[in-house]
């Protein structure tokens, strides 16, 4: 079987997007709403009060956004995520050709141009009509995600190679079902694990079917996180957290199982009506790679009242109560910046999994308020910390390559500043800004950065 992985022998560089976070044209083309639609028009949801309706109308802009990722450097990678919505409307059912043509076309467009496209097929959008049949915690939607999964590979599979089912199923089923701060907004208890085994049997399911049809280079992206305990008192809570965030997701894709501790966390994922005979058996060995997406490490304490509680720790019934120390330095988003955890995570993943691995988002939100000349005279954003944290992560990436994990690419988050889900549009992680009113694309420092670093590493 050939691969179309990059090959390891240097580490490949790109960038990545998210179809709701950019594209806007929300109503275009028969596109049906998603849960994220819905969500953000409630009141409250979003800092800002603001949704992806028009975001970087990268629907139409997609041409002078690839021209942006082309000029990064000869083949680099470009990941992207398919709007499922753009696709099947109503989720399961009719099949909108246009949604299909514009991928088309941004594929097309990326190949002509020398890009290398990676496609994500879920990155959170679910079909609203899927939502209104209880979404996730409907084991029909892990049926009708792998439907859908193959929709698209049968249009794009001739020129896309490597692709991932989901982005983050944690975000999706805590941050969605659990904490309520995604959409679809819900705060049920343990909804979120639920959630999260459809999750995992969505992959399962699509996994099955794109290997069959093929496809030999087939991903999940997890946003995997190092927990390190501030104390020997945390030290149980780290483990339980490392569970329902980790374990929940690797396990499955190596053994075949949700191991023990994480079912006295979970215990939900004990119960046979919900966890099927035959469900773990299908996520075993069914990814030839394994994104990770790394921002932060978490260090868990015991409970304190003058530590607020993580949202995080909201998401989890079943974990001992603690708070998390958030060290200096921190990025805009209040997350703790600490690139030894990237190497600390990689190279779990790798003991844990043994797959090839690709850093599939790892970033900073700044603050983007200093301004020097750019090279064409105008004005252009000296993200300077933007170009420390990226440079720091890349070398903690090489030295996890050092140590033995497998690791073939680093994606930057993110190409545009964009929709920032429940922060709106108020913390930007863009190499290139985004005007506010008139959506016009300026690289960053950062930008350009990156294409030094590129040229001189030749990845
Ligand atoms: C990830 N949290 O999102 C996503 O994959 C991207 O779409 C996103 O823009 C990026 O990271 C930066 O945030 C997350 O609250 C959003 O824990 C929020 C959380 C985690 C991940």
């Amino acid at each position: 079987m050939t691969s179309h992985l990059p090959d390891g022998s240097t580490l490949q560089l790109g960038t990545a997007t998210a179809a709701y976070q950019i594209e806007g044209a929300s109503t275009e083309d028969g596109r049906g709403p998603s849960v994220w639609d819905t969500f953000a028009a409630r009141p409250g949801a979003t800092r800002d009060g603001r949704d992806g309706s028009v975001a970087c109308d990268s629907y139409h802009r997609y041409a002078e956004d690839l021209d942006l990722v082309a000029g990064l450097g000869a083949g680099s990678w470009y990941r992207f995520s398919i709007a499922w919505p753009r696709i099947i409307p109503a989720g399961t059912g009719a099949v909108e050709t246009r949604g299909l043509d514009y991928y088309d076309r941004l594929v097309d467009a990326a190949l002509a141009r020398g890009v290398r496209p990676t496609a994500t097929l879920y990155h959170w959008d679910l079909p609203q009509a899927l939502e209104d049949r209880d979404g996730w915690l409907n084991r029909d939607t892990a049926e009708a995600f792998a439907d859908y999964a193959m929709v698209v590979h049968e249009r794009l599979g001739d020129r896309v190679k490597v692709w991932a089912t989901h982005n983050e199923p944690w975000c999706a089923a805590y941050l969605g079902y659990s904490a309520g701060i995604h959409a679809p907004g819900r705060r049920e208890g343990d909804a979120g694990n639920r959630a999260a085994h459809h999750l995992n049997l969505g992959h399962g399911l699509a996994a099955a079917r794109l290997h069959e049809a093929g496809v030999t280079d087939l991903g999940i992206v997890h946003n995997l996180a190092p927990f390190w305990p501030e104390t020997p008192e945390a030290e149980q809570a780290a483990a339980e957290l490392d569970a329902v965030r980790n374990r929940i997701w690797t396990g499955p894709l190596a053994h075949g199982a949700y191991d023990d501790e994480l079912l006295r966390v979970a215990p939900v994922l004990a119960d046979p009506t919900l966890v099927r005979d035959g469900d773990l058996a299908l996520v075993k060995g069914s990814a030839d790679w394994i994104g990770v997406n790394y921002y932060t490490p978490f260090r868990p304490t015991p409970a304190d009242p003058d530590v607020p509680v993580h949202t995080e720790i909201e998401a989890y019934p079943g974990v001992s109560p603690i708070s998390f120390v958030v060290r200096e330095p921190r990025t805009d988003i209040g997350w703790e910046t600490d690139a030894s955890g990237l190497e600390a995570i990689l190279v779990q993943t790798h003991e844990r999994t043994g797959l090839p691995i690709i850093v599939s988002e790892n970033g900073a939100a700044c603050v983007d308020d200093t301004f020097v000349d750019g090279p064409d005279g105008r004005p252009m954003v000296d993200d300077q910390d933007r170009i420390d944290y990226l440079r720091d992560h890349i070398a903690a990436t090489e030295a996890a390559r050092k140590a033995g994990a497998d690791v073939r690419a680093y994606f930057v988050w993110t190409l545009l500043d964009n929709f920032e889900w429940a922060e709106g549009y108020t913390k930007t992680f863009g190499i290139v800004h985004i005007d506010p009113e008139d959506l016009t694309r300026t690289p960053k420092a950062s930008y350009h950065w990156l294409v030094e670093h590129i040229g001189s590493t030749g990845s």
